[in-house]
């Protein structure tokens, strides 16, 4: 599938910032940073202060930031500090998934973008890897309210390269994991046989690949294209260390206890992610902020190297052929 700037009713649908785009071009490597952990996973005024930092992090080891989020009806795939002040500080900013863009786009609206929303707008501006904290995955209570998130299918489908902390401890991670199997995404533990938890170092369930470099990495995302291209996604489970986790007697409890709390209240749909990770933060004492803040900068710093190693080895594949054509300039640095 293609879509070309120049026949579309929206003939602007990407924004790249000057810097992102200039990156591609040079096939300098890239990060995708998705911006819903800024605005609704992470409290004010400190995820302004994060969101700074993690794009930081990603220049200090020698890549480019790319935060994505939608700005007035406009997918901008690098925000410059205005934006980034927007989606942190913004009250109209909403939560959008991959089905969200396109009205998003059509209404003129903001709002910040889930991991599925932000891989596909990433892989489609021809960016391949992309850091983020947790993805989603099947909640706890899915026999009764069928909640998986959207992050799965769209993983599936889409070849790209998430960095994480395996999937929010929050979820039935087993199921997570089945279901991550049956849609067939590529699951790697970055030094680890064990899938992360998020918060925890161990979810306690296996893994069946370890990797132990970005250098590794980047040869499974080379043979993915040598086997005709990736078509779905790689996730790279890189666990937060074991002297940065929660105390796991700790979040055992404490989640339990936001789970009944979740259900008693009826707490639905898009909500029920930001509630959770909300209530934990105050019941741990702001603990499992400062565990889940250790994940995201460690994802964004391996992510980083993982994107310099990838285009170090495939200068060529930097950007995907059907996403340059769909793209615009934002004229911004
Ligand atoms: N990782 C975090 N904090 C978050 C999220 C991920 O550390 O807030 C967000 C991601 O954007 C992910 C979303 O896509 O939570 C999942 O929401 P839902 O369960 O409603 O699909
Ligand atoms: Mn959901």
């Amino acid at each position: 599938m293609s879509f070309n700037a120049s026949d579309d009713a929206h003939p602007h649908a990407l924004v790249l910032s000057t810097e992102v785009r200039a990156a591609l071009a040079t096939h300098h490597p890239v990060v995708a940073l998705e911006s819903t952990i800024i605005a609704h996973g992470l409290p004010r005024p400190r995820n302004l202060r994060v969101a700074e930092e993690l794009e930081g992090i990603v220049r200090s080891e020698g890549a480019v930031p790319a935060t994505i989020a939608v700005l007035d009806g406009r997918a901008r795939i690098g925000l410059d500090r205005a934006g980034l002040e927007r989606v942190a500080t913004d009250p109209a900013m909403r939560k959008l998934g991959h089905r969200d863009l396109a009205p998003a786009l059509a209404t003129g609206a903001s709002g910040a973008t889930t991991v599925s929303a932000t891989a596909f707008l990433a892989a489609r501006a021809g960016l391949r890897v992309f850091a983020t904290g947790g993805l989603g995955g099947v909640h706890r209570e899915w026999t009764r309210t069928q909640d998986e998130s959207a992050d799965l299918r769209l993983l599936a489908r889409t070849g790209i390269t998430v960095v994480c902390a395996g999937v929010k401890s929050i979820l039935d991670v087993p199921a997570t994991l089945q279901r991550l199997e049956t849609l067939g995404v590529g699951v790697l533990g970055y030094g680890t046989g064990r899938f992360p938890g998020f918060y925890l170092h161990s979810s306690g369930e296996p893994v069946d690949w370890t990797v132990r470099t970005p250098e590794e990495v980047a040869e499974v995302m080379r043979a993915q294209d040598a086997l005709g291209g990736a078509d779905s996604a790689l996730i790279v489970a890189n666990p937060v260390p074991v002297s940065e986790q929660l105390d796991p007697e700790l979040h055992d409890r404490v989640l339990a206890e936001a789970l009944d709390a979740c259900r008693e209240r009826g707490i639905v749909g898009q909500s029920v992610t930001p509630f959770l990770l909300e209530r934990l933060m105050r019941r741990t004492a702001g603990a499992s902020l400062e565990a889940n803040l250790a994940a995201v900068r460690g994802n964004v710093s391996l992510a980083a190297r993982v994107a310099g190693a990838w285009t170090a080895s495939a200068p060529n594949a930097a950007a995907h052929p059907n996403g340059r054509s769909a793209t615009s300039h934002d004229g911004t640095r």
